[in-house]
């Protein structure tokens, strides 16, 4: 069995080691741009260059594609030059507890006014605030997903009042769950904390603009962890510099690296990580991978499979 290895980054010789551990009967090749790939039955993937995907396309032996991450935007954006196999993403894989640290720390850090306890302590400045009445303090989830439930079920947790939304109904105990777009509204007006944990899609590209935004909760706060595109940018700016939006913690970002004349690396409400929340775990991710290629050289089914047409 042979297994095409590709990051855009370049990266693959850790991932071929833990392939030749986990996998010592499967042989695996990397690519380069102008090179001819050798006839490959899986290929793992993590933002492809249009070459390595046209000759994919072209091989009649390939059975899957497997993603190094859990979003497929990076891929489907390829659309019809995909290769016609299952596309397979990372499921969980070590990412989730790590989402949802990452939000409990950003829900926290606001909460509990560590962000104003910071800026005091700059100028030498000793004030107790009054603390935030806990049910005051909605946060809502939008995506509940592999990543969004572990999200939701820390902020349980902790006893905030939880609101979901997802593109299907859902129910989910002590949870107030909403679903599509006629429930959008409802869902953004009963929220203090919005947390994005939505792929992008045609649906959810620049969903969270001023008109969206602008329906959370005054002095609402927003964490995105998801894709940098779902947030129109400049609208974001315009609400956070309004006092709407009072602080804002992301992840992600339209562009990334951010680039250096952006206005969110000035804006001191704005706290910014450079795409960390949740990172793949290689040698989880590895196993995960084999096990679902054991599967399907079995027959059987697997899950974590891609809808070309939902986009997630
Ligand atoms: P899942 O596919 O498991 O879940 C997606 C959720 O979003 C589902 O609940 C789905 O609804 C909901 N959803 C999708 N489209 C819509 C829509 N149009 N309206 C309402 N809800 C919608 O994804 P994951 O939880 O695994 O990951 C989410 C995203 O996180 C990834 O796509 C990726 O972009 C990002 N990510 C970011 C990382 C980082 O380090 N910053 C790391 C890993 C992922 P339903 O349940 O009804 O299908
Ligand atoms: C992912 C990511 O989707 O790193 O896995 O964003």
């Amino acid at each position: 069995m042979r297994i095409l290895l590709y990051r855009g980054d370049g990266v693959i010789e850790p991932w071929a080691r833990e392939f030749a551990s986990i996998m010592p009967h499967a042989e695996t090749v990397g690519w380069k741009e102008g090179e001819v790939l050798a006839p490959c039955d899986y290929a793992v993937l993590w933002n492809p260059a249009p070459a390595l995907l046209e000759q994919l396309s072209l091989q009649s032996q390939l059975k899957a594609i497997f993603l190094m991450g859990a979003g497929v935007d990076a891929l489907l954006k390829f659309g019809a030059s995909l290769p016609e196999v299952p596309l397979v993403r990372l499921g969980d894989a070590g990412m989730g507890v790590q989402m949802a640290e990452y939000v409990a720390h950003a829900v926290l850090r606001y909460f509990r006014r560590f962000d104003e306890y910071e800026q005091q302590a700059r100028h030498g400045a000793w004030h107790p605030l009054p603390q935030i009445p806990k049910e005051e303090f909605s946060v809502g989830v939008m995506g509940l997903g592999r990543l969004g439930m572990p999200v939701v079920e820390a902020m349980r947790h902790f006893g905030f009042p939880v609101l979901g939304w997802s593109r299907t109904p859902k129910s989910i105990p002590g949870v107030e769950t909403y679903a599509g777009m006629d429930q959008l509204e409802p869902f953004l007006r009963g929220t203090r904390v919005l947390v994005c944990l939505l792929p992008l899609t045609s649906e959810t590209a620049n969903l969270l603009d001023r008109h969206n935004l602008g329906k959370l909760k005054p002095g609402a706060y927003l964490i995105n962890v998801s894709r940098g595109a779902i947030i129109a940018e400049p609208d974001l700016m315009t609400l956070i510099r309004s006092g709407h939006i009072a602080g804002a913690t992301l992840d992600v970002f339209r562009h990334e690296p951010l680039p250096a004349p952006h206005p969110f690396w000035n804006e001191p409400r704005i706290s910014i990580t450079p795409h960390i929340s949740a990172l793949t775990m290689r040698l989880e991710a590895v196993r995960q991978i084999a096990d679902k290629i054991a599967a399907l050289e079995n027959g059987q089914p697997v899950g974590d499979l891609v809808d070309r047409t939902l986009g997630y």
